[in-house]
């Protein structure tokens, strides 16, 4: 029997590079004889991919509170728990998230307002002891990041368009999770180029979980 894969999670906020490190860290994991599943939130399966749809481009003159937004991204996260991670990792497979349930605490939590409760309530119910191995938070000044945005050319979701002052609040939440859970988050310096944050990155793993 394959002994468990490793869940590996990058955090940030928009801009960061967290897909551009998720893509890089798969190729180096992979040449290190591991086998990679890369994923995202929210989405990661058919149905949680619909899910994000209806989060991030809601229908003409839709809108969320914050507890029906935290509730659609928890039954998001659980089916992909149940449909694509927890199946994965039972096999030997790493899986490496862009984003998950840090996001949800630094977004809808901490920047949307008072529902610190509720989503650990939510978290315990849907997530428990699944949480991830490793957290990588990657952190950046919100000019820079607004930056890369802009030089994408695309619009903004839903989420994306809330604002400096919400964005800064964003930041500071992931920056504080990793205070308060040391053993599991690591925070990188986003400013880097790519090839330095990826090496930065797998020191980390292999510190954490060993056998990058
Ligand atoms: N959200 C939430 O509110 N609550 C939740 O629970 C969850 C999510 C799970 C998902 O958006 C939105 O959902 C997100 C949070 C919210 N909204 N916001 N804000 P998404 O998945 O569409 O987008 P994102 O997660 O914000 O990622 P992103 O904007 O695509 O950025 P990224 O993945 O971190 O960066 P990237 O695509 O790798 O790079 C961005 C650009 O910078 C690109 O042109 C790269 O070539 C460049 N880049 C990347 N790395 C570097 C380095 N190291 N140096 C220089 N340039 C770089």
């Amino acid at each position: 029997m394959s002994s468990r894969g490793r869940f590996i999670t990058l955090e940030g906020g928009e801009g960061a590079g967290k897909s551009t490190l998720a893509r890089r860290l798969k190729d180096a994991l992979e040449a290190s004889g591991h086998s990679v599943r890369l994923t995202r939130e929210p989405g990661g399966t058919p149905a949680a991919e619909a899910l994000r749809s209806m989060i991030l481009s809601p229908p003409d003159g839709v809108t969320f509170t914050p507890l029906v937004e935290a509730l659609l991204f928890y039954a998001a996260r659980r089916d992909h728990l149940e449909r694509l991670i927890r199946p994965a990792l039972s096999t030997g497979v790493w899986v490496i998230s862009d984003r998950f349930s840090d996001s949800t605490r630094a977004y809808q939590a901490a920047a949307g307002g008072a529902l610190g409760e509720e989503i650990e309530t939510l978290e315990r119910l849907c997530v428990g002891s699944s949480g991830p191995d490793l957290t990588l938070i990657l952190d950046l000044p919100l000019d820079a990041a607004s930056g890369r945005v802009r030089a994408r050319g695309e619009g903004l979701d839903a989420i994306e368009g809330r604002g400096e002052p919400y964005h800064a609040r964003v930041r500071e939440a992931f920056l504080e999770i990793a205070r308060r859970e040391p053993q599991r988050c690591v925070v990188l310096d986003a400013s880097l180029s790519p090839e330095a944050l990826c090496e930065r990155a797998l020191e980390a793993i292999d510190q954490r979980l060993g056998a990058s």
